[in-house]
C-alpha cells in the first residue's frame, strides 16, 4: 500500500477535525485532554511528523500516546478504514468549516450545520451567512439574537482574511524585479526601467510591481514583454502598458514613457498614492496641475526627463522615495527641513548575529571573516543563550568563560575588527531574564527580546518590556514590536512608556532587519526618534549572508526619517562601547 505524504499542517488540521468530532460525540473529558495535548506538541514540532511517524520515532515525543499513533497511522497509510473514519461518521461535514469562527466551538458548529442541513464544506459559510441574515440563527436553542449578529460579523471577517492576498517580502519582489530587468534590458529598445511603487518606495511588504520603462518604441517594448516567459496571465495589453501576472502569483504593471516625460513617469508611480493626492493639491495651490506627463500651467505641459527636476519645478527639496508616505513630508520639503537620511556605507558595525553555538550556520570565526570582508569597524556576537535549565549554572559558566578566551583570541591575532560578546535572552512571561545576572555581568552586553506568549494585553506586555530595561546588564532590546510579517501582528504595548524609559534608561531599541520583521516598524522608529531614544539597525544574521540583510534594516530606518546620529552603530569603536556603557 502506497504511503500517504502529508505537511504538518495537514496532518494537524485533520487532528482537529477528530478533536471536534470527539467533543461533539461526549468523548471522556480526559481522552479530549491527552489529545489535545498531544495535538498541541504536535504543532509545536519543527520536523516532519510524517517523518518520525516513518521511521518509527513517535512514541519517543513526550505526550504522543498510542491512540494519536493509531490514527496517524491510518492517516499515512490508504486504504484501511477503522476509528478515524468512525468517529467522523453521521457528522454533517459542513461543520468543519465552521470551526474556527469567533466563539464557534465544535459542539454549535455541530448545531448548526445539523439544523441547516450543511452538509458541504465549501458552501457551508455561504449557507450560514444568508440564514444569519434571514435571522434565523437567533430562534435556535442556545443562541439568541446576539449570537446571531457575531456569527455573521465573524463570517464576514473571515472573508476579508481569505480573500487578503499575500504580500510579497522585499528580497523576493527584488528577485522577481531582477528577472525582470535582466529580461527587459535584452531588448535594444528598452532605454531604462525602474522598478516604482512600495518597492521603490522601501515599504515592508509589496503588493504588486509597478514598472515604468523609457523607450521611444512604445509599441514593440510591450510586445516584448508579453512574452516574457513567467507570465501566466494577461489583464491588459495596451499600447502603452499591460498588466499581467506572473505564474508565482505576482502581478505586473508596465507603463512606457518617452524619455523626455520618463521622470513625470517615475514620480507618478513611485506615489505612495497620498503623497501623489496631497503633492498635487500643493501644486493646484500655485496654479499647477500634475500628472504622470509632467507639470502643467494653463495649456502649456512641462515634461521632466528627470525626477529631481520635477520637485524642483514646483519649488520644494527633493523628496526620498522613503519618505513619500503621504503626511509630514510635503511641508517639511516646503520649509526645507528634510532629514539627511541615514545610508548604509554609514554602518560601522553589526551586534546581532548568531553562529552554530546556537541556531546558526556558520562558526564565529567564519562570521567574524564575513564582517571584516564587508569593512565593519566592530561586530557582537548574540546567540541564543545556553539555558540553566539544562545545562545547569556551573556548564553554562564554563562556556562563558571558554567563548570569552575565544574571543580575546579573536581580538588579539588581528587589529582590522573588533569582536564583542554578548547574548540574546529571553523576556520570560514572570518577566524575569533567560539568564540571571551572575551570568549576564560577565558579557559585553545584553540583548534582550520577546520570544514567547506575544498575544498578551496592553498592560502585561508593557510591564514585560520594561522589567526587561530596567535590568542594568540589558543594553538592547531585540525586535521591540515582534511582528512577523504576513504572519503575526506586532505586540501592542504603551509605545510611549517603552520610549520614555529607553531613554530614560539609556536602552537601545533595535531596528532588526531581518526581512519577515522590519522591527521596530518604521511608523515607531519615526516616534523612538522624536523622544530622544538610541536605535541600532542590527543584521540578526543566522549565517554568512544575512549580513547583507542590514540594507533592509537601513530601509526601514529611512522611512522612519532616521539621520546618521539617531542610529548607534555609525558610531566609531570608542564611542560606541561608551554607549554600551563598557568605557
Ligand atoms: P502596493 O502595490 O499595494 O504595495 O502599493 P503601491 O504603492 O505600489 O500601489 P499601487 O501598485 O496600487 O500603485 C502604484 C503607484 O501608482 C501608487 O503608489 C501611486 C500611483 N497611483 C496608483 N493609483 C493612483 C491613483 O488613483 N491616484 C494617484 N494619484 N496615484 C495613483
Ligand atoms: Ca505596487
Ligand atoms: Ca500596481
Amino acid at each position: 500500500m502506497e504511503d500517504k505524504r502529508l505537511p504538518n499542517t495537514e496532518v494537524i488540521a485533520i487532528l482537529k477535525e477528530i478533536l471536534a468530532a470527539m467533543e461533539v460525540k461526549d468523548v471522556s473529558f480526559f481522552r479530549i485532554r491527552a489529545y489535545q495535548n498531544a495535538i498541541s506538541v504536535l504543532e509545536n514540532l519543527t520536523v516532519s511528523i510524517y517523518d518520525l511517524w516513518e521511521n518509527n520515532r513517535l512514541g519517543e515525543i513526550p505526550g504522543i500516546g498510542p491512540g494519536i499513533e493509531g490514527y496517524l497511522n491510518e492517516l499515512f497509510t490508504s486504504g484501511e478504514e477503522g476509528e478515524y473514519e468512525h468517529i467522523r461518521k453521521d457528522l454533517p461535514e459542513g461543520m468543519f468549516s465552521l470551526i474556527g469562527l469567533r466563539g464557534i466551538g465544535a459542539k454549535r458548529a455541530y448545531k448548526l450545520a445539523l439544523a441547516f442541513d450543511l452538509n458541504d464544506r465549501e458552501t457551508a459559510l455561504e449557507k450560514l451567512k444568508q440564514f444569519a441574515q434571514k435571522g434565523k440563527i437567533r430562534d435556535l436553542e442556545g443562541f439568541g439574537e446576539k449570537m446571531e449578529i457575531a456569527i455573521l460579523e465573524a463570517i464576514e471577517d473571515k472573508k476579508m482574511t481569505k480573500n487578503k492576498k499575500v504580500r510579497f517580502l522585499l528580497p523576493q519582489a527584488e528577485e522577481i524585479t531582477q528577472r525582470i530587468y535582466d529580461y527587459m534590458r535584452k531588448s535594444k529598445h528598452v532605454i531604462d526601467l525602474e522598478a516604482c511603487g512600495s518597492l521603490r518606495r522601501r515599504n515592508a511588504t509589496i503588493g504588486d510591481l509597478d514598472i515604468p520603462v523609457s523607450t521611444n518604441e512604445p509599441e514593440k517594448v510591450i510586445e516584448y514583454f508579453l512574452k516574457f516567459p513567467e507570465i501566466g496571465e494577461v489583464l491588459v495589453a495596451g499600447d502603452k502598458r499591460a498588466s499581467v501576472v506572473l505564474t508565482n502569483e505576482v502581478q505586473v504593471d508596465i507603463r512606457v514613457s518617452t524619455p523626455e516625460a520618463y521622470g513625470s513617469m517615475l514620480q507618478y508611480f513611485t506615489g505612495s498614492k497620498q503623497h501623489n493626492i496631497l503633492l498635487r493639491n500643493y501644486a493646484l495651490s500655485k496654479g499647477l496641475s500634475l500628472s504622470e506627463y509632467g507639470i502643467k500651467k494653463g495649456d502649456e505641459l512641462k515634461e521632466f526627463a528627470d525626477e529631481e527636476d520635477f520637485y524642483k519645478e514646483l519649488g520644494i527639496s527633493y523628496i526620498p522615495p522613503e519618505l513619500r508616505h503621504g503626511n509630514y513630508e510635503i511641508e517639511a520639503a516646503q520649509k526645507g527641513t528634510l532629514p539627511k537620511l541615514i545610508e548604509l556605507k554609514d554602518i560601522k558595525g553589526d551586534i546581532h548575529f548568531h553562529t552554530n553555538f546556537s541556531d546558526g550556520i556558520n562558526t564565529l570565526e567564519e562570521m567574524v571573516e564575513e564582517a571584516k570582508n564587508l569593512g565593519y569597524e566592530y561586530i557582537g556576537v548574540a546567540d541564543h543563550s545556553p539555558s540553566i535549565q539544562s545545562r545547569g549554572l556551573g556548564t553554562v559558566l564554563k562556556i562563558v568563560s571558554d567563548t570569552r578566551k575565544r574571543i580575546d583570541e579573536i581580538n588579539e591575532s588581528q587589529d582590522d575588527i573588533k569582536v564583542l560578546y554578548g547574548y540574546e535572552v529571553n523576556i520570560l512571561v514572570d518577566n524575569t531574564l533567560s539568564l540571571p545576572d551572575d551570568i549576564l555581568k560577565n558579557l559585553d552586553y545584553v540583548i534582550a527580546g520577546i520570544h514567547t506568549a506575544y498575544g498578551q494585553d496592553k498592560n502585561t506586555v508593557t510591564e514585560r518590556l520594561l522589567s526587561a530595561m530596567e535590568n542594568p546588564y540589558v543594553k538592547v532590546i531585540a525586535h521591540p514590536s515582534g511582528r512577523l510579517l504576513n504572519q503575526r501582528d506586532p505586540a501592542d504595548p504603551d509605545w510611549n512608556k517603552i520610549f520614555s524609559s529607553a531613554r530614560d534608561n539609556e536602552i537601545i531599541l533595535e531596528i532588526n532587519s531581518q526581512p519577515d520583521r522590519l522591527d521596530l516598524p518604521d511608523d515607531l522608529v519615526k516616534s523612538a526618534i522624536e523622544w530622544g531614544v538610541d536605535l541600532i539597525i542590527n543584521s540578526d544574521a543566522h549565517s554568512i549572508s544575512e549580513f547583507g540583510f542590514m540594507k533592509y534594516g537601513v530601509d526601514n530606518a529611512r522611512r522612519g526619517w532616521a539621520q546618521k546620529d539617531d542610529i548607534v552603530n555609525t558610531l566609531s569603536y570608542e564611542k560606541f562601547v561608551k554607549k554600551l556603557r563598557l568605557m
